[in-house]
């Protein structure tokens, strides 16, 4: 089906269930992969099998009977998939030609086969010998006037292994430049959670979810994104555990869920509820509606002491485990209930109701996702739900706690062994005395600012480590100058996508193992080590033949390239390839309390937890206590701006996933759950917006972004569609629409860019200019 010959059909159903039986089998057709794959997906994460390459939701105790999950069937899928793109693939068609094709196209092709070197003469890509790759970007690294000239990008699916190799190959290098898509995701997790618990990580674990009597999910689609927490929601529902879900948009899969491994559910058309309350915020109002909760707590609270009831909050824990519980309590007191009502757009008694449940809740999980994290007050918001968390002692308990929810599989790890532009000096000064070598010490750039280098000619060579960076980032018509402006580029990579055709003057396609398939060394078949978002560390073996033969695994290429380019280096890169326990000996050298007997621990049933401090109230910080932080309501955000010059006729965009992508990665062009079929160019709108603004429902418009420095930014043709969202709010896809986030336009503190809160206005397209077949 064409693009634009798609459908909008409301789903009425509970998510998973029937249709997600029925989009397996589709996809399995789609990749041409024969019912003998049905072994491979059974392998996801069991015992001796692969972590799932999906989301980094943690599996029960690794060890369970294959637990269902529709998203990570096509993710592994995807990687299984029948179809090659071989050198005669690329002898066919030039990349000026390859640009004119969609990424869903691009990556459909399949497996990329052998490794490519960039002719510009031809304008295709040619076969070369790895040697030849190796030794061209050692040429290109060792010719800049400083190692800062190159950056050194990670997407989240690298293991542990080849994630440390790689750091360790950038500094030895000369440089911290190691932007990674964490910056582009829970960044702003990152810079809330030290600075008030101590550790960057999420502190609560499976076994929380298990006895939680409330839980509160801010800003995420589990539904599409985390398909397997969907499970432990409807297991709290059933219990009898209180869930709130806070949602611009009415996720149908936030609301009723059917379990394909539970006959009732599937049997009754029915499902599950899922949620008690479904509280509508609009974008970027949760900052303030957490306010207006913990404004709701101290008042209860100050009742309580005057009539000397029962305290609401939780003194004992506060005085033993706390600071600046007066300031943030005198700080809601004074809040005024005009700037809560206006900027979360939630009714007083819809706060009201929700700050009941939490009062009533002894055991209170938070989960948030991206609907959090890529706002300008991203940092700011999560230290705000921290200390809704902190008044009840809901940190450190059983069944409570904080718990972002991560994104990519292993992108918790990769952080954890140093893929971070600014590790801690501890970090950095064990590498030098483990290796013998001199690193620097300055933090590096992170993605934005990576984007920003480039443009200005101080990045010249770019080397992704999996990922889509020239459509993952924002400004898309900007990123790409800049990575044109680069004298290499190289990606190692499964599938052909953007960002190989969006290239530097000379350019590299580097085809590697997937995690689903055996990594055979000189000692045998390898494994590698992956930390879920609830630091749990794993390990996990490929059970697929590989895609070609000439692929090499992730940690082999980082290793021969270092060898490549390090001329003097004592490092025994070489070595590492053989066996990859020796790589986990020296992650352990270099962090012996987080990963003490590594090689040991990963071969326990579910492997070992990261130690994760907040968790058993141990609280990292300066001052050794839990720190409460005075955040102010956003009143002057750039959006606010806007609105002064443009009124009502501006929009505030997000910009998220559908149900049937990984990120850039497009399997198909439905969103089930949200009722769009075969399309994507499609935008959320409240219906009296559409009626306000003279448009009806399969119009379509142009989106413009409103930013104060001179440049146009645009994605043109969106179909309108009438959808349960606030009005002033609108919700489209990504990477469509990433053209339209302005790179400056990042959170405070986090630099993570503003996917969810972009200033747009809107043009009707003409009718003479409407896309065919609309
Ligand atoms: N199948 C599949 N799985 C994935 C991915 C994928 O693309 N496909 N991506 C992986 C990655 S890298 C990540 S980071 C995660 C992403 O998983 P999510 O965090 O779920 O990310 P999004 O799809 O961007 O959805 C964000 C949600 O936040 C809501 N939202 C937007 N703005 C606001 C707001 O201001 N306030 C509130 N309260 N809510 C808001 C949106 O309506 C949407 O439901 O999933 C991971 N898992
Ligand atoms: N507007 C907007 N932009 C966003 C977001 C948003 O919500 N809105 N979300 C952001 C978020 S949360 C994230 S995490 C980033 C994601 O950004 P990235 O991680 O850079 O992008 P992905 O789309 O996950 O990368 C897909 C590519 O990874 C390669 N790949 C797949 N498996 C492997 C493997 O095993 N090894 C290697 N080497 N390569 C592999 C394939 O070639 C595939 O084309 O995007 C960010 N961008
Ligand atoms: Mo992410």
């Amino acid at each position: 089906m064409s693009e634009h010959q798609g459908s909008i059909k409301p789903y009425h159903h509970p998510a998973a269930g029937w249709g997600a039986l029925k989009q397996v089998a589709a996809q399995l057709a789609l990749q041409k992969i024969p019912v003998k794959g049905i072994v491979t997906l059974l392998s996801q994460n069991q015992p001796d099998g692969f972590d799932c390459p999906g989301c980094a939701w943690p599996d029960k105790e690794h060890t369970s009977t294959f637990e269902f999950c529709e998203n990570g069937v096509k993710a592994v899928a995807a990687e299984a998939t029948a179809k090659r793109v071989p050198p005669a693939f690329f002898a066919k068609h030039t990349v000026t030609e390859l640009m004119e094709w969609s990424d869903f196209a691009l990556e459909g092709e399949g497996r990329l086969t052998h490794p490519m070197r960039y002719n510009s003469v031809t304008d295709k890509y040619e076969e070369v010998t790895w040697d030849q790759a190796f030794d061209l970007i050692a040429q290109h690294l060792n010719a800049l006037d400083h190692p800062d000239q190159a950056a050194f990008y990670t997407s989240g699916r690298a293991s542990n292994e080849a994630a440390f190799l790689y750091q360790l190959f950038g500094r030895e290098f000369g440089t911290n430049n190691f932007p990674d898509c964490s910056n582009l995701c829970h960044e702003s997790t990152s810079m809330a959670l030290p600075p008030t618990v101590g550790i960057g990580k999420g502190s609560v674990t499976l076994h929380d979810f298990e006895h939680a009597d409330t839980l509160l999910i801010f800003g995420q689609n589990p539904a599409t994104n985390h398909p397997r927490m969907l499970g432990e929601l409807r297991e709290a529902a059933k219990r009898g555990a209180r869930i709130v879900a806070i949602n611009p948009l009415k996720e149908r899969g936030l609301e009723r869920f059917a379990d394909p491994q539970s006959p009732l559910d599937m049997l009754s058309f029915k499902g599950s509820k899922i949620s008690d309350m479904f509280i509508q915020p609009k974008l970027g109002g949760d900052l303030a509606l957490i306010k207006g909760m913990i404004k709701f707590v101290i008042q209860w609270d100050d009742e309580a002491i005057k009539n000397g009831a029962e305290r609401v909050v939780d003194m004992e824990f506060i005085q033993q485990h706390t600071n600046g519980f007066e300031q943030i309590a005198e700080d809601a007191r004074n809040e005024s209930w005009d700037a809560i009502l206006e900027e979360s757009g939630v009714s007083m008694a819809q706060i009201e109701q929700i700050s009941r449940i939490y009062v009533a809740g002894n055991r209170v999980i938070s989960t948030w996702g991206m609907g959090i994290t890529q706002h300008k007050h991203g940092v700011a918001t999560i230290k705000t739900l921290v200390n809704l968390m902190l008044l009840r002692g809901n940190i450190g308990k059983e069944g409570a706690g904080l718990c972002p929810v991560r994104g990519h599989s292993n992108v918790q790890g990769n952080r954890t062994v140093g893929i971070y532009e600014k590790m801690p000096e501890k970090f950095l000064s064990s590498l030098e005395q483990v290796f013998d070598i001199k690193v620097p010490k300055a933090p590096g750039y992170d993605a934005v600012a990576a984007i920003q280098a480039m443009i200005d000619g101080k990045v010249k060579v770019f080397f992704g480590l999996g990922g889509n960076f020239s459509i993952a980032t924002p400004d898309t018509d900007r990123t790409w100058d800049g990575l044109r402006s680069c004298t290499l580029t190289a990606h190692v990579t499964t599938k052909l996508n953007r960002s190989h055709l969006v290239h530097g003057t000379e350019a590299l396609i580097l085809p590697c193992l997937g995690r689903t398939e055996i990594d055979t060394q000189e000692t045998g078949p390898q494994g590698v080590t992956v930390e879920d978002s609830m630091s749990m560390v794993h390990i996990s073996y490929g059970m697929n033949k590989p895609a070609s033969m000439h692929l090499l695994s992730e940690p082999a290429i980082v290793a021969r390239l270092a060898h490549a380019t390090l001329k003097n280096s004592k490092t025994p890169w070489l070595e590492y390839i053989k066996d990859y326990s020796k790589i986990r000996d020296v992650i352990e050298q270099t962090m012996p309390e987080a990963f003490k007997d590594y090689n040991e621990r990963i071969k326990q049933p579910g492997g070992f937890r990261m130690p994760v401090p907040s968790s058993h109230r141990i609280w990292l910080t300066p001052s050794g206590k839990a720190e409460f932080t005075v955040q102010e309501i956003p009143r002057n955000s750039p959006i606010h701006q806007a609105r002064e010059k443009f009124g009502d006729k501006l929009f505030v965009l997000m910009t998220t996933r559908s149900h049937d992508q990984y990120n850039t990665t497009i399997y198909g062009m439905d969103d089930r759950y949200r009722g769009v079929f075969g399309q994507r160019r499609v935008v959320f709108m409240n219906p009296e917006d559409i009626k306000r603004m003279g448009l009806k429902a399969g119009d379509w418009i142009n989106l413009v972004s409103v930013w104060q420095d001179g440049i146009t930014r645009r994605a043109d043709n969106f179909l309108v569609v009438s959808y349960d969202i606030p009005q002033g709010c609108l919700s489209g896809y990504y990477p469509e629409t990433n053209n339209l986030v302005p790179l400056e336009s990042v959170a405070d503190d986090s630099h993570t860019p503003t996917s969810k809160s972009i200033p747009v206005i809107i043009e009707k397209v003409a009718e003479k200019q409407v896309p065919r077949a609309a």
